[in-house]
């Protein structure tokens, strides 16, 4: 039986106090949507199986780059996060993995599989972690890991991944995530061609190594913690090694990673139409690899991403990319930031089910391109709120998850257990 960490009869109350108004708005959003010949509780059902994956990076110790602002209650190791996790999927009922960092939330796996089966959590992919000094280990990672010249250093980050492989295949996770962040920081400082080089014969050897119903997941990000070169800089980039690889590579669309302004919904489109598409961080930014809340910055952004994902289910019944979280916060309680992240996901694709894709292809040939652009402003101007909170009740969470949360008290109850974490500076990422 799940377990819950919030006592069921808070989220009760919470929700009665909540369920007609709810109603009535599920009602009334259901006759427009009628007139627009859509069927609201078929959306509703789709809204409901949706799932987005909680990193357990972001249930931990906020901060920014340059400094730790650790608050109260903060978990102290990966089973606290993992109740962390079980919190945010029992309110929002959108979460039902949690994907791990390793050596982050290196543990025994047995313990990690049973402490997350009791709230009914599975594992999304495992990430591996050559971009930072693990405690012990003997090669330094400061110049490269997975592209290092140094051929021991590259021999200890293929190594990691299989460790990484290997806790996956204990606890039921199915794909690994590899992001690395090696690179240069001066014209001249390395060879483009055979570092990139050594990085594909090191993913060569990770894949080789896959169980055949896993994937592997590479991640591009334009720069950062390298300032002039990144070996994994961008989608392009990404394609070949995906392509280089093999059957069970595919690339990581993390929305943080790209210049300001590119488009991402169309390198989105790209992936998928080519079958390369694996999944997804979701996140938001201004600037860069801002890892702000999901759609709290540019939400249509969001909608036009999801745009292509259901386009790209309409051509193709097997087409599930992954959608996982990569977020962390400085100045928000992460749990209440997650739950709201993965609702606003929820929405992106909940406003993304109401395109007319007839009409849009309509306008599309007949080159209006007006009637082209109203037909997804429409969309995305819908306020689907009740169709997420009806999709939240009918599974057992909360109507309001953020009103929820705070009646329970949770932050403060688990304040008194777990000790307070001393501020100090941060690494990056
Ligand atoms: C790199 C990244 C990657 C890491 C995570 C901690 O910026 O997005 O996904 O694993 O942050
Ligand atoms: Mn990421
Ligand atoms: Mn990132």
């Amino acid at each position: 039986m799940t377990e819950h960490i919030i006592d069921p009869s808070i989220i009760a109350a919470e929700n009665a106090r909540l369920s007609t108004d709810l109603r009535n708005d599920y009602d009334s959003l259901g006759e427009r949507l009628d007139r627009r010949g859509i069927a609201i509780d078929a959306i509703k059902e789709k809204v409901a199986n949706f799932s987005v994956a909680v990193p357990s990076w972001g249930v931990g110790t906020g901060g920014t780059r340059f400094a730790r602002f650790p608050g109260k209650g903060e978990p102290r190791d990966i089973f606290d996060k993992i109740e962390d996790c079980a919190v945010i999927a029992q309110l929002t009922r959108a979460t039902r993995t949690v994907s791990l960092h390793i050596p982050w939330d290196k543990a025994d796996p047995n313990r990690l599989k049973q402490a997350a089966s009791r709230f009914n959590l599975g594992f999304d992919a495992m990430n591996s972690n050559t971009f930072s000094d693990a405690k012990g280990q003997i090669q330094s990672y400061k110049f490269g890991s997975l592209s290092a010249y140094d051929k021991a250093t590259r021999d200890q980050a293929i190594e990691h991944n299989l460790e990484c492989i290997e806790i996956g295949k204990t606890i039921g996770s199915k794909a690994l995530t590899v992001w690395i962040g090696d690179g240069s920081n001066f014209p001249g400082q390395v060879n483009f061609t055979s570092q990139f080089e050594h990085y594909l014969d090191s993913m060569k050897s990770i894949h080789a190594a896959l169980p055949d119903d896993w994937r592997l997941y590479t991640e591009h990000k334009m720069y950062e913690p390298a300032f002039y070169s990144t070996v994994v800089q961008d989608w392009g980039t990404n394609y070949l090694i995906a392509k280089e690889l093999g059957d069970k590579a595919f690339c990581l669309v993390d929305l943080g990673h790209h210049a300001p302004n590119v488009n991402i919904e169309m390198i989105v489109a790209r992936l998928a139409q080519f079958g390369k598409l694996g999944g997804f961080h979701f996140n938001d930014s201004k600037y860069g690899d801002d890892d702000l809340d999901a759609g709290s910055i540019d939400p249509f952004r969001l909608f036009l991403v999801f745009n292509e994902l259901v386009d790209a289910e309409s051509r193709d019944a097997d087409f599930h990319p992954a959608h996982m979280l990569d977020q962390s916060h400085n100045v928000t309680d992460p749990i209440e930031s997650l739950m709201l992240s993965a609702a606003d996901v929820q929405r992106a694709y909940a406003q993304a089910l109401l395109v007319d894709r007839n009409s849009l292809v309509a306008a599309q040939n007949a080159n209006d391109a007006l009637a082209a652009a109203l037909e997804l402003r429409k969309a995305f101007r819908t306020d689907v709120e009740p169709i997420l909170a009806m999709a939240r009740l009918e599974q057992g969470g909360a109507i309001d998850p953020l009103a929820a949360y705070r009646a329970a008290g949770y932050r403060a109850k688990v304040a008194e257990i777990r000790p307070e974490i001393a501020a100090g500076s941060s690494g990056i990422v």
